[in-house]
């Protein structure tokens, strides 16, 4: 599989020392991976409480016409007047901050990690095990603008995430939307159009600039990843 050497960049946030790498995928987007944002025991913590005390739901979505089960648990969080959230055909309800105070403690992390951003919405996904899994997709909605800065935090099992460049912008949904997000790359072939990522516990991976408009993600199924994984991509909603 092809794991990325990722070149670190210095002076990229000088308000802290957390070792941060980045990816140019060219045409302006960029991926910023932080391995080790949220200190193991803390990470830990938040994923305790987060696991026990957030609503998760297992939606029913459509893709394509067709109903399936969400292949994974989800929880939406965002501050109150905004645009409702809609993808799949599933309208999540949208919790308060207030309603799980850790959640703004980790806000907090996030903000500083990444100057300038300000984010004001929450996915939650949980994977309970390597038969979850979220298929080829870009979060690529409206009301996120139309160069979003998404930052994904895991807690918990390592998985892969993988991005593959749209081959166009028209068919892209086409041509991905039905196939299953867990093929592999053949171990040690090296492909500019597609970059995987192990997330680890504690980690932050940041999209950004065009990568939504000109490449795609999942993260696959993967047999051996045999315990929960909880992520939070938090974003701006305009
Ligand atoms: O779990 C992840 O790392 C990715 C989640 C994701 O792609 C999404 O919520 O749109």
């Amino acid at each position: 599989m092809n794991v990325l050497k990722l070149k670190a960049v210095s002076g990229d946030n000088p308000n802290d020392n957390v070792k941060r790498e980045t990816v140019d995928l060219g045409n302006g987007s960029d991926v910023v991976y932080v391995q080790r944002l949220i200190p193991f025991d803390q990470s830990w913590q938040w994923f305790h409480y987060l696991d026990k005390h957030i609503p998760w739901t297992r939606p029913t979505i459509r893709v394509f016409g067709k109903s399936f089960l969400q292949p994974r648990d989800t929880c939406y969080v965002a501050t109150p007047g905004l645009t409702e959230l809609t993808y799949s055909g599933y309208q999540p309800h949208a919790y308060s901050w207030d309603d799980y105070p850790p959640l703004k403690d980790i806000l907090d992390v996030v903000h500083k990690a990444l100057p300038g951003s300000s984010f004001n919405s929450l996915l939650l996904n949980r994977y309970n095990g390597g038969n979850d899994y979220v298929g080829w997709h870009s979060d690529d909605e409206k009301l996120y603008g139309p160069t979003p800065e998404i930052a994904s935090l895991t807690l918990g099992c390592e998985r892969d995430f993988v991005l593959k460049k749209k081959p166009c912008k028209k068919s892209s949904e086409l041509l991905y939307g039905s196939e299953p997000a867990n093929k592999k790359l053949k171990k040690g072939s090296h492909d500019a159009d597609q970059h995987t990522f192990r997330l680890k516990h504690g980690s932050l991976l940041v999209m950004r600039g065009y990568t939504q408009r000109d490449w795609i993600h999942s993260v696959p199924k993967r047999a051996k990843a045999d315990a929960t994984r909880i992520n939070l991509t938090f974003r701006r909603v305009f």
